[in-house]
């Protein structure tokens, strides 16, 4: 350990500690969030910050390399292992990056994507106009049925229609099983290559409680922080042939330096996903989440989709006097930490919305089961109908009773 900061920044330190004190004192359901393992901390804290290592294990641009070479060697075994892909490349800085150099792998600027659309619970890297991705390419998109789950047959007409060379699946605020076979039907009707980015369900597909889309697609992109629970950033797994043209976009394509320091930490946590622990962990995340979903339509609030089949729901709040916004600040008070959401088809802008998005990942790293999910659930239906005495004692009670890195 080095340290203590407190004696070298007391600034930044009052931060961290104010940091440590909200996240063991409040509910987390952010979808996208999760609690790393002190050993995924220490590794992204370690020495490996100082190192620059351009290049891949063993054709560096730098000395010195020979221990990062290691860490970035088992970072990139242990993804293979866990999700049996041919290909890893764990340099991606973010989820983000992942996608651009995916992308810019299988197709040129300007070429048709089809994807989901972020309003129906799709990503900002898939498409959106000022983003990159939508400014890179010609973006068209599929959504959701009105009972909430994409129609496959209708992902199939448009298709026939855009003629994409490249289909998309994957989203950030979609409850239900994703069928990569499929899309690949479909790509392979059109002739599109077929990309998954999977940042959500990653650590669901580790642990063989969501199907796999790497058998179906020439990419798969992901975080590695989310369900996955690992160290904040993003990873590419593909088939071979697509492996040399993947790492020259990742590196010198799109960045620099590698991040050895969040290597190491996605290598720590692949060790941890290989444990037969992690296999019980996330099947809990998903029972957690029907039970929670479960609590929730008992309370009354109705759900998109009418319930969830992975680690979130998103729970639609039309005609119940609340909305995203306001919910969330709500929530924020008596100590839930979620985010607003657009449910689709949505009457309010993004800056309000209709939803909130809540998933279970976090409070499942907790230790908290079943039980617990039913007393939140509770806690949410009240603070929707406004009724909110007593709820920032009942969230003090549960999180007391499950204490994080104690
Ligand atoms: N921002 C993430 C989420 O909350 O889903 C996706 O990148």
């Amino acid at each position: 350990m080095i340290g203590p900061y407190t004696e070298v920044d007391s600034e930044v330190q009052a931060a961290l500690d104010g940091e440590l004190e909200r996240q063991r004192t409040t509910i987390e359901l952010i979808a996208s969030e999760n609690f790393a393992s002190p050993a995924v901390l220490a590794a992204q804290g370690s020495v490996l910050t100082n190192k620059y290592a351009e290049g891949y294990p063993g054709k560096r641009y730098y000395g010195g390399c020979e221990q990062v070479d290691k860490v970035e060697v088992l970072a990139i075994e242990r993804a293979r292992e866990i999700f049996g892909t041919e290909h890893v490349n764990v340099q991606p800085h973010s989820g983000s990056q992942a996608n651009e150099a995916a992308y810019a792998a299988l197709i040129e600027p300007g070429d048709k994507v089809l994807s989901m659309d972020l309003a129906h619970g799709g990503h900002l890297t898939h498409g959106m106009k000022i983003n990159f991705s939508g400014r890179t390419y010609d973006f068209v998109h599929y959504g959701v049925g009105e009972d909430g789950y994409i129609d496959y047959d209708e992902v199939r007409e448009i298709a026939l229609r855009e003629r994409p060379r490249l289909i998309l699946a994957g989203a950030s605020a979609y409850p239900r099983v994703l069928h990569f076979d499929r899309f690949r039907e479909i790509a392979d009707e059109v002739g599109a290559f077929f990309l998954t980015d999977m940042a959500h369900i990653a650590g669901l597909v580790a642990a063989d409680v969501h199907p796999s889309p790497v058998p179906y697609c020439e990419i798969v992109t992901t975080t590695t922080h989310k369900t996955l629970r690992g160290a904040r950033g993003g990873m590419i797994l593909c088939r071979e042939e697509f492996a040399k043209k993947v790492n020259s976009r990742v590196f010198p394509g799109m960045q620099g330096g590698p991040l050895m320091h969040a290597i190491a930490g996605k290598a720590v946590a692949f060790g941890e996903a290989l444990q037969p622990e992690f296999k019980d962990y996330a099947r809990r995340i998903v029972e957690n989440c029907r039970a929670m979903a479960e609590g929730l339509m008992e309370g009354g609030l109705n759900l998109v989709s009418g319930g969830t089949d992975n680690h979130l729901m998103l729970v639609d709040l039309r005609g119940t006097g609340t909305n995203g916004k306001d919910l969330e600040e709500l929530l924020d008070q008596v100590g839930v930490t979620c985010n607003k959401n657009m449910i689709p088809n949505d009457p309010e802008p993004p800056t309000v919305t209709s939803g909130v998005r809540l998933g279970t990942a976090a409070m499942t790293t907790r230790g908290m089961g079943e039980e617990e999910m039913r007393e939140i659930s509770e806690i949410i239906a009240k603070a929707a109908r406004g009724e909110t005495d007593g709820l920032r004692d009942r969230v003090t009670a549960l999180t007391e009773a499950f204490p994080l890195y104690a």
